[in-house]
This record gives structure tokens, sequence and C-alpha cells, in this order.
């Protein structure tokens, strides 16, 4: 209350109100060394509602966690604090997920009890072993993700997973009861979870909880009642103790009802001390897990260590790249590029053990099932394929988790339009700077029958204007593998694949081992002379590009054309390589089946673009394409027109 009373802004009402759980949780449960808070066997502790971070930090703080001193606590809130408005991942040391977005992190936390139990199958338990801990909120629980992410974790009996629901019955409006009459304990015991509700003060009560909890055989849901606000003489159990400081007077009287007696950010000796001896009880437990770790064989205790870390075995990724780019160069495939990411797909997954793979039941739309891959189930978490049902949200917030526990690179599958649906995990990703790969197929018009619900127009440039996204959109199956090969290699950054559900002709049949790709454009087609025209386009667009090229020549203009596979990755190039790609050719056409948004940096303002300006329709995607005019023609029409010959 004294950190949110300095910064003028915050929330004091849950650290006042769950205060108590997480004493219980950090003094006695929660195993963590803060000497390495990235100790791979810790027990990961998600602060789901992340507007309560003076939780966290607090508990951080008092616990030993070096840098989080009580100068830090004192600048809540501040530009270049540790301890910004909501928890920040890959900021301050002991914060596992980025929080705040209500929902995300008890979805994060599902990914991570995931990972949990796939690695201790996969390395034995003498190295993975831990528990999962989510404190969530009734926010938390409201949100749709919510129930994605318990029904998932019900279903496959993630026993180790733990949520505190911090139950306290009020939210911003006031009462919970103005918009919500969900039993809470039902609810997750119809998703498969153990759950129970207790008194959320009572140290013992919750300690007997947790205990139960570790045992059980389900993933247990504790809802604690609590008080938002505890010790707040007047605001305490009321929405006005959520987030605002309390004021003067309010604090005052907590402080006497507390029995606290000491001016803001001191601590009494005796306090601090008996927080550290519980910030140092992982010590010996990490010490013990390190003596494991090296009793391990030498190539299991490398493996760990280097899938922990995030490393790719290089030479092994170049070679399954090099193997399915010398086949495609033997014989050309016309295939979806949906078809190319799975052939690109059995030769990666066989040399990354890390990937795991999944869809949210399109699994033989999006084809992210490589031939062989076993089913993660409750029955077998050494499975590498999970069926995520049809929850884009949470299966996107899983990956996020999965991701962040570390040891696994997921990847996963869904139809392009209904990245919406998993866009908040995503932007999380993105800001979290984490490698997690979305194959999103069914990337245009080009899907054809099922129509404009489905048709995705506007998705491409809205994920484009993410930042730290890899959007890549290959033409044929050689940009396919190389796609695969960059969103594999950027270990921090999330990567969306847009891929194609019709087939494209291989554009590139030459063998080469340099991945063009990596420039996010490039020629694909070099003008016959000095090019009067450029065309640039995407994935199933180059095609038509190439075919209009031929159209020019025949009229006797000279056209390039520029494959983009990448916006992201063009815009990093030197400005001296962009505008190699760019051209000097005065007239610029780009063409790609979605709205014109974002191609006016490579072909400006006064470019032609062919592509969609309206919601598409439901027919034969090849009338699709005639209907909206996205042809060869129409491009070759749209470059002549800019010389006043169309
Ligand atoms: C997705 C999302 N929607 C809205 C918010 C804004 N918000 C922050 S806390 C909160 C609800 C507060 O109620 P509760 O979760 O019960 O927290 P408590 O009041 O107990 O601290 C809302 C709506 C948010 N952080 N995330």
């Amino acid at each position: 209350m004294d950190a949110v009373e300095q910064a003028k802004s915050g929330h004091p009402g849950l650290p006042m109100g769950t205060a108590d759980i997480a004493t219980v949780l950090f003094t006695r449960f929660l195993q963590f060394d803060p000497a390495d808070p990235a100790w791979p066997d810790r027990d990961r502790f998600v602060l789901s509602a992340g507007h309560g971070s003076m939780l966290i930090y607090a508990v951080l703080h008092l616990v030993g966690y070096e840098q989080m001193t009580i100068g830090e606590i004192k600048r809540f809130r501040q530009r270049g604090s540790l301890t910004p408005g909501h928890p920040e991942f890959g900021h301050t040391p002991g914060i596992e997920t980025t929080t705040g977005p209500l929902g995300q992190g008890l979805a994060n936390a599902v990914g991570m009890a995931i990972a949990e139990r796939h690695l201790a199958t996969v390395f034995g338990t003498d190295i993975v072993d831990h528990f999962t801990f989510v404190l969530a909120s009734d926010g938390d629980l409201m949100e749709g993700i919510s129930q994605e992410a318990i029904a998932l974790a019900g279903h496959l009996r993630l026993a180790k997973l733990i949520v505190l629901f911090d139950d306290n019955g009020i939210s911003i409006d006031g009462p919970l009861a103005l918009a919500d009459s969900v039993d809470q304990v039902r609810r997750f015991e119809a998703a498969g979870w153990a759950a129970s509700r207790i008194e959320g003060h009572d140290p013992d009560t919750i300690a007997a909880a947790i205990a139960k909890a570790k045992v059980s055989d389900r993933p247990s849901l504790i809802a604690c009642r609590t008080t938002i606000g505890y010790g707040a003489p007047t605001k305490a159990g009321t929405e006005k103790a959520h987030g605002a400081p309390l004021g003067a007077e309010e604090i005052k009287g907590a402080r006497e009802r507390l029995g606290w007696h000491l001016p803001a950010f001191e601590l009494p000796p005796d306090v601090r001390a008996a927080w550290r001896r519980a910030g140092e009880r992982g010590k010996g437990p990490r010490q013990a897990w390190l003596k494991r770790l090296a009793a391990l064989p030498p190539d299991r205790r490398t493996e760990f260590e280097r899938r922990s870390r995030g490393q790719l075995p290089k030479d092994k990724i170049a070679i399954a790249v090099r193997g399915v780019k010398e086949r495609l160069a033997a014989t050309p495939k016309e295939v979806a590029t949906r078809h190319a990411s799975e052939g690109a797909l059995d030769a990666l997954t066989a040399a990354l053990p890390e990937m795991i793979g999944g869809s949210a039941d399109l699994t033989g739309s999006n084809n992210t099932k490589p031939r062989g891959m076993p089913v993660l189930s409750a029955a077998d978490y050494g499975g590498r394929f999970i069926h995520y049902g049809v929850r884009e949200h949470g299966m996107a917030a899983a990956m996020n988790g999965m991701a962040l526990h570390g040891g696994i690179i997921p990847f996963s599958g869904t139809f392009l339009v209904f990245s919406d649906y998993c866009r908040p995990a995503i932007r999380l990703a993105a800001l979290m700077r984490q490698r997690v790969i979305h194959v999103m197929t069914h990337d245009s018009i080009g899907l054809g029958e099922d129509g404009p619900t489905h048709q995705p127009v506007e998705h491409l440039a809205s994920l484009r204007a993410m930042p730290n996204l890899l959007v890549f959109r290959p033409c044929d199956a050689v940009e396919t593998i190389e796609c695969w090969q960059l969103a594999l290699e950027a270990q921090d950054r999330p990567s969306v694949l847009a891929l194609t559900r019709q087939n494209l002709p291989q554009l590139r049949t030459e063998p080469e081992d340099r991945n063009r790709c990596a420039a996010g454009a490039y020629e694909i087609a070099p003008a016959p002379t000095l090019a009067e025209v450029s065309l640039f386009a995407s994935g199933s667009e180059v095609a038509l590009a190439v075919a209009a090229q031929a159209l020019l020549r025949a009229r006797g203009v000279s056209a390039r054309v520029v494959s983009v596979p990448c916006f992201e990755l063009f815009r990093a190039l030197p400005a001296s390589e962009r505008q190699k790609v760019t051209g000097s050719a005065p007239v610029k056409v780009a063409v790609e089946a979605a709205v014109r948004q974002g191609w006016d940096e490579l072909i400006g303002s006064d470019g032609a673009f062919v592509g969609m300006t309206t919601f598409g329709a439901s027919a034969p995607y090849k009338d699709l394409y005639g209907h909206f005019g996205i042809t060869a023609e129409r491009i070759a029409e749209a470059a002549l027109s800019k010389f006043g010959r169309g």
C-alpha cells in the first residue's frame, strides 16, 4: 500500500488480500533459489492477476532476489524500474511470464505444466519434477480463455498444476454479483479438476489445502475466500481497494489494524531474517539437482542443457533443410504450401526433438502432424503432438507457456482467419520475445468455397503491424522450408507462417543452399533487360506476378518479380540492400490477395496494388481470383496503365 501510494497509482487491494496466500506459498512450498532465478527445475509461480504486481515484487524483495531492492519497490511504476505496472518477463528476475491481460497467465501456466510433464518423461523425474502454481483472480476466471485453459488442463490431467483463486467477490465495477454467478468450484470439477473452497486468511488452512493439492492426481483449484484490501479500515472488501492508492488516512488506519508500526519501506530485522531463511530453502535442493544433472550420461546432460538454453543443433537443421531442398530441386512439386510445410516438418521434427506440434482441431487441414509423431496425452506425456481441441486462444497461450518454461519449441496450427482468436497471446509472445511458431493455413480467398467468414483479408496487415512478430508468406515449397528454418532460428521472436490451401507451382527449381528468404524480399525472376516495371508479391500471388511478367514481355515491357516472404526481415536489411531489392524501375506494382495496407512501403503511394478491398465470397477459388480481379492479366494491365498504355 505504501508503494502504490508513493507511485500515486497501482492496485493495493490484491496484494493486501492475498498476502497470506503468498506468504504460505513462498515460505513453505515454492521451490526456488533467488541465486539462480532460471534454475530449470524450479517451481513456477504465475501471478495471473498481473494488476496485483506489487504482491510479487514485495515477495521477490523479501525472499532475497538481489536486484529487487527496496529502492526498486520505491520506484514502483517508474520508467526503467524493475517494478513496472504489470509484471514483465525478461525485465524482472523472478517473473515467469508477462501478465496483466486477464486470463493469459492462467493459460500460460497450463503450457508450463504440459512442458514439465513432457520433459519429465523425456529426461526423467530426477531432472524435471516441479509444480506450477498460479494466483488467479475473478477477472482471470471470467475471461473466456480460462475455460479453454482449464478444460485442456483437466483433460490432460495436469496434476502438478495448482491454481490459488483469490475469491474476493470484488472486481472493478463492484461486487462480482453484478456480473457473475458461476460456482467456480463446480465449474472446475466439471472440467476434471480437484477443487475446494477455503478460508484464505488462515495460513494453516492454506497450507493444508496446498499439501493436499500436491498429491492430487488431477489439477487443483483452491478457491481462497479473501477480503480485498485486507486491513484497510473503510475500503477493505470493496472495489475502492482495487485499483487506486488508499490515501493517507486509510493507510494510517490499516497500519493500526494490522499492528504495523514502522514507517513506509522499513522492515523489522526479525521479519526480514525469517523471509530470507525462506528464500534459502531452495539452495540445498538446487545443489542436489545440480549433482543429479552432473551424474547424467554426458550426451543426455548436454542435450538437456542445449534444450534448456533454447539452442538449436545448427548442423542438424542445415542437413534437414538441405535434404528437403535437394529433393525439391530434383523433383519439383506443385503443392499447396501447407503440404510443403508438412514435408518440411517431417524433416525438421526428426532433427529437433524439442519441437512439439499441435492443432486446434484442424490437424488434417493445417498439416502440422508430421508422419509418425506420437500424440501427447494424459496417458503419454512423451508424445509430441497436442490435439488442443477447438481452443485457438488457449492453444496460443499454452504455447507461450511451453516456450517460457524452456526446453520446447512449440508450433501449431489453425486457419489464418482465426489468428484473431489467438491474437492476445501472439501479442504477448511478441512482447516477451518467445519462439512460438503458428502455422496458419487457408491464407486468402484461395481457400475458396468456405467463403468470406473463413477468408482472411485484413489479417496479414494486422499481424505485420505487431512489433517483433515475423509474418512469413512463402510462395512455393522451397520458400516454405526456408521460412521454417528462419522461424526456428529466430530464437527471440514468434512467427506466423501463412500457408495456402491451394496448389502452387514450384518457382524455385535450381539447387541452392542459400536461404534467399532470409532477406525478407528478393528478386525471384529478373527482368530480361533493364527493368521498367517491378512486380512485388507474396505467397500464392508470386506465381501470378511471374505470369504477368511474361504477358508484359509479350507487350515489349521488361519487368522483374520480387518475392516478399517476410516484411519484417526485409525491413531489417541495411538501406542499401533494401534499395537493391526495391530497384529503380519507374513503375511498381504489388500483388497480394489481401488489403493494400503495408505495401506502400515497397511501392510508394503512387504504386499500383492488385488485391482485395472487400471481404471475399463463397465459390471455387479460381472463380474468386477472376471475380476479384487478382489475375496475371490485371497485374499486367495495372503496370501498363502506369505507362498510359493500359
Ligand atoms: C483482458 C483484460 N480485460 C480487462 C482488464 C482490466 N482489469 C484489470 S483488473 C480487472 C478486474 C478486477 O477484478 P479481479 O480480477 O477480481 O481483481 P481484484 O479486484 O480482486 O483485484 C480488470 C477488468 C485486464 N487487465 N485484462
